[in-house]
């Protein structure tokens, strides 16, 4: 593979403190993502979605006069399957997170987990509710809440394999929304049934026809929209709470220099919330102080950071490709690992320091790093195992390089809070941001998602459209690690508001006392998004339907198969999403593009486009969210109207006479 040019650190990440330690790693002869990246040309064949390998007679590369397979599988047919069968990988690993908690939650109720049991009876209520599970006896009488618990984990376990009918959770949606699904034929009908059914349909010589192709994908991710990643999240809730804002701190600097620090990385928070139990162990802690350190300092990267940030403040270290750089501060005894977006490479930074790297799941295992599996009927006794072995490693630590950089943030909004905050406990209600966006102080609505890709600088397009996109008055909101960016970047505090927000979003912040971006969770979280919206519409005055609403949704940095199953569930679900950085996995297709794009958009409201450079995607996706406001008949956006209200500005009203004082707060004449 042709070698390309080596980029200088600055412009392999827009993150400072990164930057350093990838200067570290350079210095000291370390291989990191980076370099790999630099290193591997990215193959432009597959790249565009040209290689098929479905078969031995294969893989047929599809370039230049060649543009049928072997079996005469053309362009579209080849790049639309490899598309597929992304989707198919990326709804499979959010949905089997899902199916692992279901699973928790059983086990808990049967008394085979005794470490875990239900957090948040509310939410149980309210998922019972969803699922049809009776909450109250033939009497009238409420049920004992093992009892209901456990027939929700049935009832979720159920989605996966139901044998007839479609998901319950479709019901979620806006009326108008089942009725698109319905029409189209592409309700999913359980949750693993259409993963397999993709796979079967993209084995050599079986469907053959790109817009059949993609319609099924469409369906496959919406088991993973509205089935696996909504029960990931329903019963991450139930067994761990459903978050509420917590002050917490971001970037590699939240390491402690003389504590033992553990990190918490992957997706699931079935272990680090047994690991952040066990760090506060006042005998573990003991044990800590014993080695000679001042305590024990928790911090997650990924979506492992997400779950345990929104339910307990446990500090974010990073995002995905931070999780190298923190080995290379020298100071982290252990990398406590579970599922998803873990790099292989972890192993040979860690070879170079004290650190180890401790596998947990009985899903994934990595060669060279200890595997402790995890068991949840002794969850609490082996996060003790795992916390003392990280502490036995402290007094082994060479020279350390622990960044001062950290940034504060308020995380926490899931749906039931941001009704909570808009409406009160009574009256929760979405009013209020209908209402904003009506008048037009809020000018729409983006969701920022996804990860970070060793071959985009690290968090630059985070950064640049986040910025962009507050300033026009466009509320952002963020899962992944899209929003660890943000919150490194210092977004996601109410005070940010005043300096990074347009006028009439900073007035809402203002009003209201939320940060300008809000983090909603980890990857499986977007179907809180997903919840947001859907209410958003049902409330009134913005459309009936998901594809009125003035949103879009983008993952900038995208790398994993599930950003495409999460790009292509809320495409399903009516909304524009753009997924950056290049010009994505079929652009060698015409066909296929278009119809993802202009053929979607008729098909089911929403429109998915690959676009590379962040000026365009905040280009497209300011005009799309006008269009959607001229199609409801607001307002056009004018900042000029707002921007004359808020507590910031009282200092500066007071120093003036009353008369120029109203004029400034009300914009009309004093009297
Ligand atoms: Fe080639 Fe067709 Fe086999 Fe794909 S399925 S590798 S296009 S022969
Ligand atoms: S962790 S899927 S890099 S967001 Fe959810 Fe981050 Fe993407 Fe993994």
């Amino acid at each position: 593979m042709a070698k390309k040019e080596a980029r200088t650190p600055e412009e392999t990440s827009k993150d400072r403190v990164s930057v350093a330690l990838i200067e570290r790693a350079c210095a000291i002869e370390v291989e990191t993502a980076f370099t790999r990246a630099d290193a591997i040309a990215a193959c432009n064949i597959g790249g565009a979605g040209l290689c098929c390998k479905n078969c031995a007679m294969g893989p047929c590369r599809l370039v230049g006069k060649t543009v049928r397979g072997v079996c005469g599988a053309t362009l579209s047919t080849i790049a639309a399957r490899n598309f597929a069968r992304a989707v198919a990988a990326g709804a499979s690993a959010h949905s089997d997170h899902g199916r692992g908690l279901a699973y928790t939650l059983l086990e808990a109720v049967e008394g085979h987990a005794p470490d875990y049991g239900v957090k948040d009876r509310f939410k149980l209520m309210e998922v019972a509710g969803y699922l049809g599970v009776p909450v109250t006896d033939e009497e009238g009488a409420l049920r004992p809440e093992d009892e209901i618990a456990r027939d929700v984990a049935i009832e979720s376990l159920n989605e996966f394999g139901k044998i007839r009918g479609t998901l319950t959770y479709l019901k979620r949606a806006p009326i108008k929304r089942q009725k698109v699904w319905h029409e189209t034929g592409i309700e999913p009908r359980s949750v693993d049934r259409e993963v397999v059914e993709l796979l079967h349909r993209t084995h050599i010589g079986n469907d053959q026809d790109a817009e059949h192709i993609l319609d099924h994908t469409m369906r496959c991710a919406l088991g993973d929209g509205w089935g696996g990643s909504m029960l990931a999240t329903d019963l991450s809730d139930i067994l761990f709470g459903t978050p509420a804002p917590v002050r917490a701190d971001s970037n590699l600097g939240v390491l402690g220099e003389n504590k033992v620090n553990i990190i918490v990385h992957g997706h699931e928070p079935t272990l680090s919330e047994m690991i952040v139990a066990a760090s506060l162990d006042p005998e573990i802690i003991a044990y800590a102080k014993s080695k000679g350190a001042d305590g024990i300092q928790l911090a997650g990267i990924c979506c492992t950071a997400n779950e345990t940030l929104m339910r307990q403040g446990v500090p974010l270290a990073g995002n995905f490709l931070q999780q190298e750089l923190a080995i290379l501060t020298g100071a982290v005894e252990a990398m406590v690992v579970d599922i998803q977006c873990i790099f292989q490479g972890l192993v040979s930074v860690a070879e170079r320091f004290h650190t180890e790297i401790i596998t947990t799941s009985p899903k994934a295992k990595i060669t060279g790093a200890t595997h402790i599996e995890f068991e949840e009927s002794r969850a609490l006794e082996i996060a003790k195992e795992i916390v003392r072995r990280a502490i036995d490693h402290f007094p082994e630590r060479g020279e350390t390089i622990v960044p001062e950089d950290h940034s504060e943030l308020v995380p926490g909004f899931s749906h039931e809070y941001i009704d909570y905050a808009l409406g009160g406990f009574y009256r929760g209600s979405l009013r209020p941001l209908n209402d904003a966006i009506i008048t037009g102080r809020i000018r729409g609505v983006v969701a920022n998602i996804g990860c970070n890709n060793a071959r985009i600088c690290h968090d630059s397009l985070h950064q640049y459209v986040v910025e962009e996109f507050l300033k026009n008055d466009i509320l952002v909101v963020e899962t992944g690690c899209g929003a660890i960016a943000s919150a490194k970047q210092g977004l996601m505090t109410p005070e940010a508001a005043l300096q990074a927000a347009g006028p009439g979003l900073r007035e809402v912040c203002e009003t209201v006392g939320i940060p300008p971006v809000l983090h909603m969770g980890s990857c499986v979280d977007n179907s809180r998004i997903l919840t947001v919206l859907a209410q958003m519409a049902t409330e009134g005055g913005l459309g009936e339907d998901i594809s009125d609403i003035p949103a879009v949704g983008m993952a900038p940095e995208w790398m994993s198969e599930k950003a495409l199953s999460i790009a292509t569930y809320c495409v399903a679900s009516g909304a524009y999403v753009i997924l950056g950085g290049s010009d994505g996995p079929v652009s060698g297709s015409e066909e296929a593009l278009r119809i993802m794009s202009d053929g979607w958009e008729k098909k089911v409201g929403g429109r998915l486009e690959f676009i590379a450079d962040g000026e365009e995607i905040v280009r497209r996706s300011i005009a799309h969210i006008d269009k959607k406001r001229a199609a409801l008949g607001l307002p056009e956006y004018d900042p000029s109207k707002w921007g004359r209200s808020g507590d910031h500005r009282i200092p500066e009203l007071l120093a003036l006479p009353l008369e120029e004082r109203i004029e400034a707060a009300y914009g009309v004449a004093g009297k």
